[in-house]
């Protein structure tokens, strides 16, 4: 499935900030204004993810930013680190923008006065001059979104002249950082404290450049990481008045691998967009830490028609790199070419009788793959038949089936009465777990039975991991059986052992975003 990608993810707005101080407009000869809020500490309503943290605002750097959730209100707010007359402001918006907001401001962090009110904001650069108020910390309150996404803003910038005598002096940078230990899911850091004019307060802790934590002491445990991955850690002081220390140098540390007797396998679906280079670069490049035995995709490998000039321009070059072990299934979005990109581009791969379902075995399982557009859209009735007879020779005691079009569906789709035909087949069989895309989230579920109410002694396990590149969906709501739902991309490590299947979730920045299992066949 397909909905209009995000605005803004894939083009960089091209903005010029002005870093250098400038002279008041004033005519009196009064002081130099200058930018009060750069690497200032900052507090957001919320964050879209740790990639998009509030410091990003005010970071200095056009190319990076803060994003929230969607919803309404969200603010972001940054403490000047002393009392000072505000002399302008500039709010740069990415395209998902404010259409309504006030500037606000207040002396303590909690008692916020408008400064400005803003109504039908066209995005862009909002710039407020001549504000002539004293204030410590200034916040964007948002209060009607341009888009149906968050709020989201490249910079803040707060200028103006510091009053009083407030520390302006910034703590040394912390030095020794170091892994002190770790364990397959955690990392812990230790380093040597940062010395300042009046004191440090906290530590900020970044992985991979995103700001992930803080910490009042000298060390820090980040946790739910997957294991067997590396992470680039970096640590920076902040004292009582905001001022931030730099950051030390990178440096590597890395969670235990999992001793892993079983069979490894990687699956996910929704992968390949033309306008999203990057995100199914970095699912493949999961896949690849991974290292399974196979690869099975739920469908939409490639958008927008899948026809084989765009596998060869996007899918081949990322996930393209593990055809050999690939067994994939097609989706809508390949069904707009009718196939004909998709079987050109895996072959026999993807037909290896000929069809464009099949079966194979791996260990104590029988995974059947499945083309559901045709039965989704009411017919396939061939491909049912070939089902029923296929499920009835396995002596395996473990079946799994894998298609696109999930029959039952916590997202947007919603339930899919038309697939059930596959499901029931699946049901009949006494199969496992059932694994699809289409929707661009993850979800997995208690053993439904065919009408997708929980059945724990007789049910099919559903599970839903569009998750391998496109554009997320975020508006689900969790249907009856949901154990866990959540919108990031990432990879299924999926882990056979005996008649015992588990796996874990693996987000694009090595974070652990969910462990099932282990499971026993029934
Ligand atoms: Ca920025
Ligand atoms: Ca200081």
């Amino acid at each position: 499935m397909n909905r209009m990608v995000k605005p803004g993810t894939a083009a960089i707005a091209a903005i010029v900030l002005l870093a250098q101080p400038v002279i008041a407009s004033s005519a009196a000869a009064g002081p130099v204004e200058s930018l009060l809020s750069v690497n200032k500490r900052t507090t957001t309503s919320t964050v879209e993810n740790e990639s998009f943290s509030g410091a990003l605002a005010v970071d200095g750097d056009s190319t990076t930013r803060w994003a929230s959730l969607e919803g309404d209100p969200q603010w972001i707010a940054v403490d000047l680190g002393g009392p000072a007359d505000i002399s302008r402001i500039k709010v740069f918006w990415e395209s998902a923008h404010a259409k309504d907001y006030q500037v606000q401001a207040s002396d303590d962090g909690q008692n916020w006065r408008d400064v400005k009110t803003v109504v039908g904001s066209d995005g862009g650069l909002d710039e407020f001059t001549d504000l002539n108020t004293s204030a410590r910390h200034v916040r964007i309150f948002g209060t009607a979104r341009a888009t149906v996404y968050g709020y989201s803003l490249w910079e803040l910038e707060v200028y103006g002249v510091r009053t009083g005598d407030g520390d302006i002096q910034p703590p040394s940078v912390p030095s020794g950082l170091r892994q002190a230990s770790s364990t397959t899911e955690s990392i812990t850091l230790g380093w040597n404290p940062a010395s300042d004019n009046v004191g440090v307060v906290e530590y900020e802790i970044l992985r991979n450049g995103n700001v992930i934590g803080r910490s009042a002491t000298t060390s820090y445990t980040d946790t739910s990481l997957a294991s067997g991955f590396d992470f680039q850690y970096a640590v920076r002081a902040r004292d009582a008045a905001g001022n931030l220390s730099g950051s030390t140098a990178a440096v590597k540390a890395s969670t235990r691998p999992t001793p892993s007797d079983g069979i490894v396998i990687a699956l996910a679906g929704d992968i390949a967009k033309p306008e999203l280079p990057s995100e199914h670069s970095r699912t493949a490049e999961l896949v690849a830490k991974i290292e399974p035995r196979y690869v099975l995709t739920v469908g939409d490998n490639q958008y927008v028609d899948g026809t084989i000039e765009e596998f060869r321009s996007y899918y081949d070059k990322t996930w393209g790199k593990f055809k050999k072990i690939t067994k994939p299934t097609p989706g809508n979005h390949e069904w707009n070419n009718e196939l004909a990109g998709y079987k050109q581009y895996f072959g026999k791969i993807a037909t290896p009788k000929g069809k464009p379902y099949y079966s194979f075995d791996v260990g104590a399982f029988h995974f059947v793959a499945l083309d559901s557009d045709p039965v989704y859209n009411g017919g396939g009735a061939e491909q049912v038949a070939w089902l029923r007879k296929d499920l009835a020779k396995t002596k395996k005691s473990c079946i799994a089936g894998y298609w696109h079009h999930p029959r039952f569906n916590s997202g947007n789709s919603g339930d899919a009465k038309s697939v059930a035909p596959l499901w029931n087949e699946l049901a009949r069989a006494k199969a496992d777990v059932v694994f699809a895309g289409h929707d661009h989230h993850y979800e997995r579920t208690k053993p439904l039975d065919v009408d997708g109410h929980v059945d724990e002694a007789n049910g099919v396990r559903s599970v839903i991991a569009g998750i391998g590149g496109d554009s997320l969906y975020l508006d689900y709501k969790a249907r009856e059986g949901v154990e866990k739902i959540l919108g990031k991309h990432g990879v299924m490590k999926l882990v056979l052992k005996g008649k015992t299947y588990s796996w874990e979730i693996i987000g694009t920045n090595g974070e652990l975003l969910d462990k099932a299992g282990p499971y026993r066949c029934r």
